[in-house]
C-alpha cells in the first residue's frame, strides 16, 4: 500500500542529502578553509623498534621455567651484530632499526582533525529549486494534487533552505519536515461510532442516517456493508435502505449481504423513488428501535445533472446526520473531482478511500481531504468485511516510511 509515493519521497531526500556541498569546514581568521591540523609530535618521540627480534627462550612448561634456546640465540647475535655497534651497545641502532613518531592522543591538533570530519550543508534556494522541480513530477505522478504538491513543496523550501545542518543528519531532517507538513494537510478524522452512541442516547431515540454517495463501481455497497459489520461489533444495531434502485442486481446484492450480517433491508422495485426508501428505512428504524440507518445510493456519474439533483432530494427528504463520499483511492484526481462534485451538491461529512490496498501511490489518501476540507474517515483495504481501517494520520504517515 502506497509503496511507490513512499520509495520516491525516501529516494528524493536521499539525493538531496548525497549532492549537498559541504560548506562549512573550520575557517582561519581570514575565512579561508583551515587545512586539517597535523598532529603535534612529542619533542622526544618515543621510538619504536618495528623489527621483531625472536626471543631466545623456549618455554618448558613440565620445569616452569625459561630455558636458552641456543639456535635462536646465534641468530640473534648475527642480528645485533649487523644493527649495534660493537663500543658497548650504547649507540642509537642505524639502519635495520625504524623509529616512528607517535602523536599524543588528547592534543589540541588531533581534536581539530576530528572536527573537520564534521560536515555541515546549507542548502540554497536556487538548489532546492532544482531539486523541487523533481519534487513536483515525482508527487504529481503519485497522484498528489497539483496544490497540495505546491503546498509541500513551499513549506518544505521555508523549513530547509538556508538551514545549517549536518550532512549525515539530512535525509533524516527532510523526512521530518514531510512529516510535519503532511501531518498539517491530513484532517482530523471525527469518530463515527462515538458520533451514533452519542445521537442515540438522547431521550429522542432518533435513529443516526448516514447517506453514502459516489460513482458506480467506487465501493459503496460493499463498504456499507462492512460499516454494519463493524458498527454491530461495537453494540450498534442497523438497517440498511437500498435506495439504488437504478443499478440492475443492486437490491439483489444489498440484500445478500444484510442476510450474511443478519441486518434488515429496505427495499422497493427498481425504478421506485430512492427518497422514498430511505425516508421508510428511517421509519422502519424509529418503530423498531434501530439505532443506525445506512442509505445506499445508485452510482451516478459526477457530471450527470439529473442523478445529482436525484441525491440531492434523498439528502434533502432523509436528512442524514452524515453523508459520506465513497471514492477509489486508486482514480488520483478524478475522484477530488468527484468529492467536489458531490460536496457541492449535498455538502458531504466525510470520505472513504477504497482499494487503498490496490493503490501503491497513495497521492489520494494525501490530497483528497485538503482539497475539499473534509477528513476521510476510513480507507477500504480488500473485498472482505473486515478490510476497513478507521483512517489514522500517524499511521498514513508511518505507511509512508517518514
Ligand atoms: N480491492 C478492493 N476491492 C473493493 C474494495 N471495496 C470494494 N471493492 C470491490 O469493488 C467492486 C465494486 O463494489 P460495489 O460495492 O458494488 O460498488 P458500488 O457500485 O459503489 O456499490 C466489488 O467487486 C467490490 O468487491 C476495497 O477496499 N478493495
Ligand atoms: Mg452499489
Amino acid at each position: 500500500m502506497f509503496n511507490k509515493l513512499k520509495e520516491k519521497l525516501k529516494n528524493w531526500a536521499k539525493k538531496v542529502s548525497e549532492k549537498s556541498e559541504v560548506i562549512e569546514s573550520p575557517r582561519n581568521d581570514s575565512g579561508e578553509p583551515e587545512e586539517p591540523e597535523k598532529p603535534e609530535v612529542e619533542k622526544e618521540p618515543k621510538k619504536i623498534i618495528e623489527k621483531e627480534i625472536p626471543m631466545p627462550m623456549k618455554f618448558n612448561a613440565g620445569m616452569k621455567k625459561y630455558e636458552p634456546d641456543l639456535e635462536k640465540l646465534s641468530e640473534v647475535e648475527k642480528l645485533v651484530e649487523g644493527t649495534i655497534k660493537k663500543d658497548g651497545g650504547k649507540d642509537k641502532p642505524e639502519k635495520k632499526l625504524e623509529i616512528k613518531e607517535q602523536p599524543k592522543p588528547g592534543a589540541k591538533g588531533f581534536f581539530k582533525k576530528i572536527t573537520s570530519k564534521i560536515n555541515k550543508v546549507k542548502i540554497s534556494e536556487k538548489e532546492f529549486d532544482i531539486y523541487a522541480e523533481e519534487l513536483e513530477m515525482l508527487l504529481l505522478e503519485n497522484n498528489v494534487a497539483l496544490e497540495v504538491a505546491e503546498k509541500i513543496i513551499k513549506e518544505l523550501k521555508e523549513k530547509i533552505v538556508g538551514q545549517e545542518l549536518l550532512k549525515k543528519e539530512i535525509e533524516g531532517e527532510i523526512a521530518d519536515a514531510f512529516k510535519e507538513i503532511i501531518k498539517d494537510i491530513l484532517i482530523e478524522p471525527f469518530d463515527l461510532g462515538e458520533k451514533i452512541k452519542e445521537k442515540i442516547s438522547d431521550q429522542a431515540r432518533e435513529p443516526y442516517v448516514i447517506l453514502f454517495c459516489g460513482i458506480n463501481g467506487t465501493g459503496k455497497t460493499t463498504t456499507i456493508a462492512k460499516i454494519a459489520d463493524s458498527l454491530k461489533h461495537q453494540g450498534i444495531s442497523c438497517v440498511l435502505a437500498a435506495a439504488d434502485t437504478f443499478r440492475a442486481a443492486s437490491i439483489e446484492q444489498i440484500k445478500i449481504h444484510g442476510e450474511k450480517l443478519g441486518v434488515n433491508v429496505i427495499s422497493h422495485d427498481y425504478g421506485s423513488d430512492p427518497a422514498s426508501v430511505g425516508f421508510d428505512a428511517i421509519k422502519y428504524a424509529k418503530k423498531n428501535f434501530i439505532d443506525c440507518v445506512l442509505i445506499d445510493t445508485a452510482g451516478r456519474m459526477h457530471t450527470a445533472k439529473n442523478l445529482l439533483k436525484e441525491i440531492e432530494k434523498i439528502s434533502r427528504v432523509c436528512k442524514p446526520d452524515t453523508k459520506i463520499f465513497v471514492g477509489e483511492s486508486i482514480t488520483g484526481n478524478d475522484v477530488i473531482e468527484q468529492a467536489r462534485s458531490f460536496d457541492w451538491e449535498i455538502g458531504i461529512d466525510g470520505i472513504i478511500l477504497t482499494k487503498a490496498d490496490i493503490d501503491e501511490k497513495g497521492g489520494t489518501a494525501l490530497s483528497v481531504g485538503y482539497v475539499t476540507k473534509k477528513p476521510i474517515l476510513y480507507l477500504g483495504t480488500g473485498q472482505e468485511y473486515d478490510a476497513i481501517e478507521v483512517f489514522d494520520k500517524q499511521k498514513f504517515i508511518k505507511t509512508l516510511g517518514l
